[in-house]
């Protein structure tokens, strides 16, 4: 199906499942729904249907939004690692992305396997790579290769951990849909997940805070400049105003997108000593570029993500200067 599942490298995958008695998954930093969807779902099989002792990691905790998409027979560690005898990375390119996890996993004797999406991935670091980006997400990509493993798809817990991780990276089919993510979609709801129920959990289940802030940032927040770029800075007053925990701000910044001018979308929001960077474009402008020339950052061509650290990176310039500098030039 995909060029990197090869029946060599399943061959391998089975191989390298077989020596180990304890698996550890692991995902990137301020985990997503792809990341914990993922992870999950890997871990569900290798629990179920392997009999593996597994363990999930992430460098830090999941916003409480995404609580529903952990399983309760799964063991997460948040910031912390255990000895395994096989590291699985998932949805991210490099253990780096795993942060304060990174240096021991890396270190580890433990053989190595990638499962990502994203560009340029650190091959040199693992004993095998599942890796494209021509692919909706981590989560779909998990989904043909547990189906190349002999997966028959009758755990739902597995399903709707898969669905859960391609419809958030999709933003509900909107980006990043291929045919196959269309496939995956009609064989996972044959199968028997219920995907009203998870679209409930995943779109409508916010607290009042959020949609008012959502309000107050298209309102009072946004900036438009000529050319087709649009901003929006959430502060740490904002974000205390409207009582934002992490995760409440998911999708705002893919609001200005819908103007037909704007091509390029950006939303920084406000952490102790650096702006978290979120990056949105349309086909033909490119949100990736835009992240790793401006933002220490990098992801997907129209979906992007970085740091802005403003006491170094700014080069004598407002926040504001640098901002509009920095989209103009991207343009
Ligand atoms: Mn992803």
């Amino acid at each position: 199906m995909f060029g990197c599942i090869t029946s060599n490298n399943i061959a391998l995958l089975k191989e390298l499942l077989g020596k180990a008695r304890k698996v550890a998954l692991a995902g990137h930093v301020h985990p997503d729904g792809d990341a914990i969807g993922c992870v999950t779902a890997l871990a569900l099989y290798l629990q179920r249907e392997l009999g593996k002792e597994v363990v999930c990691m992430f460098p830090d905790a999941i916003p409480d939004s995404l609580e529903f998409a952990k399983n309760p027979s799964l063991k997460y560690l948040w910031g912390k690692t255990e000895d395994a005898d096989l590291i699985i990375l998932m949805d991210c390119n490099a253990f780096s992305r795993t942060e304060v996890l990174g240096e021991s996993l890396a270190a580890s004797k433990a053989p190595k396997v990638l499962i990502d999406h994203h560009l340029n991935p650190d091959e040199s670091s693992f004993n095998l790579v599942f890796s494209t980006p021509d692919i909706s997400s981590a989560s779909e990509l998990t989904f043909w290769i547990l189906k190349a493993l002999g997966w028959d798809l009758k755990d739902l817990e597995i399903g709707e951990a898969l669905l859960t991780g391609m419809t958030t990276d999709t933003n509900n089919f909107a980006n990043s849909v291929f045919p196959s993510t269309f496939t995956m979609a009609s064989e996972l709801i044959a199968a028997g997940v219920d995907r009203d129920v998870l679209l409930q959990k995943i779109y409508f289940s916010y607290r009042e805070n959020r949609v008012r802030l959502m309000g107050y940032m298209q309102n009072e927040g946004l900036t438009i400049l000529p050319g087709g770029a649009a901003y929006m800075i959430l502060t740490k007053e904002i974000q205390n105003r409207f009582d934002l925990k992490e995760g409440e701000s998911e999708g705002l910044v893919n609001v200005p997108l819908s103007i037909k001018e704007v091509r390029l979308s950006l939303l920084l929001k406000e952490y102790e000593d650096h702006f978290r960077v979120s990056l949105r474009s349309k086909k033909g402008t490119s949100a990736q570029q835009c992240a790793v020339k401006f933002f220490n950052g990098g992801g997907h061509e129209n979906a992007a993500g970085g740091r802005l650290y403003p006491a170094t990176d700014l080069g004598g310039k407002s926040l504001e200067e640098y901002v509009k500098i920095a989209l103009l030039e991207s343009l």
